[in-house]
């Protein structure tokens, strides 16, 4: 069944929707896609956003909604608290059940956000998601704990587990990803040192979305969202291309 991301246009094709769309299709699902905003940037520095009009994007999801039947999707980056609100107003009426890529800055370090985005996405968005998957910095800014080591990161994911399903990405935790669905579970990872990480968080949160749609309870899809995740930064495109074909034989099999 079909996927739906909510998220930013990034022109270089490495984060955003157009990551989301590539994350979909690799893993053999169909995207659909409503930018809620287009950004001028490189994997170097962020130079300009341009947000897309609020009754804009309630249009796009509606036109999509109207005419698919969508269980699955996921949101990234929404840069202002009105677009959250926004789009929670449309997840809650068409009960979509989303993960939250709680995006605020791009790996470069530029600013995907405006002031008082956390406050909208716990006040909003949230209280309506699956999951959310932020990475160290977001887990901080939602919970307001100062992460620094582990026994911090559990704190925070407790914290953010008040108000849904969360998993902090591992890049900065040795590699490892915490888990809070009602208890903490550790995700043993390796960590990479790679300079292919740009949007490897829209990679995560997309392919989250792509194993839930195929019915994966939630432990298992995060778990094989990470693999996935990890041999595209390990391995790049060649990585993201063999788990394709490798999806695909087997379907092949099952029929
Ligand atoms: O990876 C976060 C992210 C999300 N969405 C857009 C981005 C980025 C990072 O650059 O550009 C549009």
């Amino acid at each position: 069944m079909t996927l739906l991301s909510i998220a930013g246009f990034d022109p270089s094709g490495g984060a955003g929707i157009l990551n989301d769309i590539k994350t979909f299709h690799a893993l053999n699902e169909y995207g659909t896609a409503v930018i809620t905003a287009l950004t001028s940037q490189n994997v170097k520095r962020v130079e300009g956003i341009n947000p897309v009009a609020i009754e804009f994007i309630q249009s796009q999801i509606d036109l999509i909604l109207d005419e698919e039947k969508i269980v699955y999707g996921k949101t990234g980056m929404l840069y202002s608290p009105e677009i959250v609100k926004a789009v929670a107003e449309k997840v809650d009426e068409y009960r979509l059940k989303m993960v939250v890529d709680p995006v605020m800055i791009a790996g470069s370090g530029g600013l995907l956000s405006k002031n008082n985005l956390v406050k909208a996405l716990k006040e909003h968005l949230l209280p309506l998601a699956t999951l959310t998957t932020p990475n160290i910095y977001e887990a901080q800014e939602l919970s307001g704990v100062k992460i620094r080591d582990e026994e911090d990161a559990r704190k925070a994911a407790s914290k953010i587990g008040e108000i849904c399903d969360v998993i902090i990405t591992g890049g900065h935790l040795k590699g490892n990803d915490l888990l809070y669905n009602g208890s903490i579970k550790i995700l043993k990872g390796e960590l990479l040192e790679s300079g292919n990480t740009h949007g490897s968080g829209c990679t995560f949160s997309a392919a989250c979305a792509a194993y839930l749609n195929k019915d994966l309870p939630l432990e298992k899809a995060v778990i094989k969202a990470g693999i996935f995740t990890k041999k595209g930064i390990k391995y790049g495109l060649k990585g993201t291309l063999d788990q394709f074909w490798e999806c695909k034989r087997n379907i092949k099999k099952k029929m």
